[in-house]
């Protein structure tokens, strides 16, 4: 719908909401009366295109109890985003786009929300509070403090190291769920939930071993409480979010007469797998299409793998190549093949899963990257390289390895990131890399970045595959010397046509 162009856009706050054109979905449930049973640390732009949403279908549904979440941001970015929800009521709009469709809704289910380093004590309440029967997290790939090599506990961590010394003014989601833990300990409140909804193998188990490291390293008997009094379910989520930019903002303005200073834009499409473990109860996620299993380890790893993977893959040769939303570069012919013969490299490595044809699967991811209309940014893809590679090719790779298997396409994507570090695309113009574990390779950076033993040696990334298999090393360091030497798009045309061809 267009909006009348004689009037100004309305501020999305709950007395504007009932002035919205008829068209659009609003929150048609009493905002007062949510129950405040879920508490969640990070919510940026997924986390309110994907758990939050689910949590409004399931308020426009009216059920008996309703769940509503309650927002925690830790980190400087969150305070823009704190500032908007707090001027709009804590409401937002949902933008859905793609091809064949463009929707916008208002979501209610965000009951508050607290930049923590400005309301530690409140927060710390809050998450002790004998309501909050879920603590759910969003706090990115590499918020764990876990090596992924070695499963290591990263108890040496600057900022992990902060929080054990200042237990009542922490700085992570350990050092506040730890401290949440102790006073419900002290004051006898009752079990929780913690979910993690990141993108990480065994994202529930991880966020055990986390937690229950760092509680240990407090005192023996916190741990012993974590221990019986949290249940940790592992999840699959997915739903493609870009971030927002000031044109969405201008669109919603222009197309939905609405002043929104916090919408999400993202993909129709969405998934949310999650293992039924819930000690204190849960809102009914399964009535608004989230799946119920008791394992959700083959979702996860087909997800991460082939869908997360195959985001990196296109991702760094696509910065390299001057394009600048995934969309672009999902539709140059060299790239389309990249990832087309990486998912079949991949294949291989994952279990058959009951009700996922996986030619559909891999269509749809080709399908959900070709969205044009959400302009998915190459410079989301590609920051926090370091995580995301450990996490989403490291695995395949390393199956791969272990049963003799010559991969092709994996090194050539993990020479394209080596190339993409050194910070200059095709034509010469700067790339700004965004990695905040980028120190570990600092020996390869600064002997140059052509040296491609100098980063496959380095542990926290790669584990010991550089040393068992030596075939990685020669492999990847052939393609960065073609990538060096002839560009990206002749190394491309070099190496993947004839593998088209066969
Ligand atoms: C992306 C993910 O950040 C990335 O590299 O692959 O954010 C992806 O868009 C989501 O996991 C989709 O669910």
């Amino acid at each position: 719908m267009i909006n009348d162009s004689a009037q100004s856009p309305a501020l999305l706050r709950n007395s504007t909401l009932a002035h919205l054109a008829a068209s659009i979905t609003r929150p048609r449930y009493d905002r007062s009366r949510m129950f405040p049973g879920l508490v969640h640390i990070g919510v940026g732009g997924f986390n309110r295109s994907h758990l939050a949403v689910y949590l409004d279908d399931l308020l426009l549904r009216g059920e008996s109890k309703p769940w509503s979440e309650f927002g925690i941001g830790l980190l400087p970015p969150d305070k823009l985003i704190h500032s908007a929800l707090v001027e709009q009521d804590f409401l937002y709009g949902l933008l859905l786009v793609d091809s064949e469709q463009e929707s916008y809704r208002i979501i209610g289910s965000l009951a508050g929300h607290l930049y923590a380093p400005e309301s530690t004590e409140t927060v710390l309440e809050k998450l002790s509070s004998p309501d909050c029967a879920i603590v759910s997290l969003t706090v990115t790939e590499g918020g764990y403090f876990i090596e992924d090599a070695s499963g290591r506990f990263l108890a040496d961590h600057e900022n992990v190291r902060h929080d054990l010394e200042h237990p009542s003014s922490p700085r992570t989601w350990l050092g506040y769920v730890a401290e949440a833990c102790s006073r419900r300990l002290q004051l006898g409140h009752g079990p929780f939930t913690l979910l993690s909804c990141d993108n990480v193998q065994a994202n529930g188990a991880t966020a055990r071993k986390a937690l229950l490291s760092f509680g240990e390293a407090r005192d023996a008997a916190l741990r012993k409480w974590m221990e019986t009094n949290i249940s940790f379910p592992n999840s699959m989520v997915d739903r493609i979010t870009p971030r927002t930019t000031e044109e969405n903002r201008a669109t919603i303005a222009q197309k939905f007469g609405v002043l929104d200073l916090a919408p999400v834009v993202s993909e129709p499409f969405r998934q949310w797998v999650l293992e039924d473990a819930f000690i204190a109860g849960r809102p009914a996620w399964e009535q608004v299409g989230a799946q119920m299993t008791t394992d959700v380890a083959p979702y996860e790893m087909t997800k991460m793998r082939l869908l997360n993977g195959g985001h990196s893959t296109i991702g760094y040769v696509a910065d390299l190549l001057g394009y600048s939303t995934i969309a672009e570069a999902a539709g140059d012919p060299l790239l389309h093949q990249l990832l087309i013969q990486f998912m079949a490299e991949v294949r291989p490595t994952l279990k058959r899963l009951p009700g996922i044809d996986l030619d559909d699967y891999t269509a749809t991811i080709v399908k959900r990257f070709s969205n044009a209309a959400i302009r998915d940014q190459v410079a989301r893809i590609c920051s926090d390289g370091c995580a995301k590679i450990a996490k989403f090719l490291v695995p395949s790779l390393t199956d791969l390895l272990n049963k003799s298997e010559k991969p092709r396409v994996l090194p050539f994507v993990i020479a394209s990131w080596l190339h993409y570090l050194r910070g200059r695309d095709e034509s010469g113009r700067a790339m700004t890399i965004s990695d905040s574990s980028l120190d570990c390779l600092k020996p390869f950076l600064d002997d140059g970045g052509g040296n491609a033993g100098l980063a496959l040696s380095v542990r926290s990334l790669f584990g010991e595959l550089a040393s068992t298999h030596p075939y990685l090393i020669t492999q990847v360091q052939k393609e960065l010397d073609q990538l060096r030497s002839h560009g990206v798009r002749a190394s491309l045309t070099r190496n993947l046509n004839p593998v088209v061809a066969q």
